[in-house]
């Protein structure tokens, strides 16, 4: 029998895309249940073409299920994924909840799907939408070379933070749109008022801050960055800094990367091992113009790579830019991504608990 899939926060961003790529992708499973808050119980959605009614959160919602994803708040998850564990399911959650628990692998089906099968508490993380937008691409890189350093400089999209996000985006560019904003300090942040969930205007800006404040002046996206590629690439020491910065786009994360390997690089063998690594696409050709921005790569699977430069005072380091769509690789993709390599893993019989 096919197993029993349930997607829990099917109606928000990351659930509306998820529903998208299961009716897109080889269709492993038997039932696709959904799962949303009361409010949203009732509604109809459309799955692999046909509608499906939203049920309620609760205990029995579990019932049967086989692989549970979770695409809510992280209290949500922090309540719910052993819940779902605790009635015979593999909780797949993309919240913040797990992620550093060292009881939950953080997996990246490219990097490190053999994490996937070690999951003491029946749960495995999904990775932010920061790292994932580039880990693909720098994980085919430190298996060739052997990562020693990060300095990550992150342009986040608004999609990010939710719908909230995207809808206070659009409402500010409809704000600014054919006037003379822009010329005049504040001049934004008086005609936008509310900001939303940003801490500044979105529109014609740059807004060095996402995420929640840290300690020692660190957001909580930075930290994630560092804390979350190291447990992924099994590098706990691994150097790593991170700025990140939210940018007036709405889907697809970029950052600007400063690796630095054990071993001396050349351009040529990085574009070779990024050309033939699964997940990543090499768009690196600026005598043509030929790199990837956030408005070719959005509503794509891949990890786009260009940019691709030896830093001119160090051999062993690389500069590159890479754009990933933070809605589906950087979420959705992702995280069914391993509802597969775990339903694989089911049906061979081989549940390590
Ligand atoms: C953001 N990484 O871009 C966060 C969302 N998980 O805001």
């Amino acid at each position: 029998d096919k197993p029993t899939l349930a997607v829990v926060g099917a109606t928000g961003a990351v659930g509306t895309v998820m529903l998208s790529i299961l009716s897109e992708r080889a269709d492993i499973w038997g039932e696709i249940r959904l799962i949303a808050s009361p409010r949203s119980a009732g509604r109809k959605l459309t799955v692999r073409g046909e509608q499906v009614e939203v049920v309620a959160l609760s205990e029995e919602a579990f019932e049967g299920v086989d692989v549970a994803m979770f695409d809510v708040p992280d209290e949500v998850s922090a309540q719910w994924a052993p819940i779902a564990a605790s009635k015979g399911a593999v909780a797949v959650d993309n919240s913040g909840a797990f992620r550093m628990d060292p009881d939950v692998p953080l997996v990246v089906p490219e990097v490190n799907a053999h994490a996937a099968r070690v999951r003491p508490r029946g749960i495995i993380a999904n990775p932010n939408c920061t790292t994932l937008s580039m880990i693909v691409a720098m994980g085919a890189l430190h298996a060739e070379f052997g990562l020693s350093e990060m300095i990550v400089s992150s342009y986040q999209a608004v999609s990010g933070a939710g719908k909230d996000g995207i809808d206070a985006l659009r409402e500010q560019i409809a704000l600014v749109a054919g006037t003379e904003l822009g010329t005049h300090p504040g001049d934004v942040r008086r005609a936008v008022g509310d900001t939303g969930p940003f801490p500044a205007p979105m529109a014609l800006n740059v807004v060095p801050f996402a995420g929640s404040l840290k300690e020692d002046g660190w957001s909580s996206e930075e930290l994630k960055v560092r804390n979350e590629s190291r447990k992924i690439l099994g590098l706990p020491e691994l150097r790593v800094t991170a700025t990140c910065v939210r940018v007036p786009v709405i889907t697809t994360h970029s950052l600007a990367v400063h690796a630095r390997f054990e071993n001396e690089v050349t351009v040529e063998a990085a574009h070779e091992i990024l050309a033939g690594a699964p997940g990543v696409v090499l768009c690196d050709n600026p005598a043509e113009g030929e790199f990837p921005t956030p408005a070719d790569a959005v509503g794509t699977d891949p990890t786009w790579v260009g940019r691709v430069r030896r830093s001119l005072d160090d051999p062993k380091a690389l500069e590159l830019f890479v754009c990933g769509d933070n809605l589906r690789k950087g979420a959705a993709l992702n995280t069914a991504q391993i509802a597969e390599v775990v339903a694989a893993e089911l049906a061979g019989g081989a549940a390590a608990r």
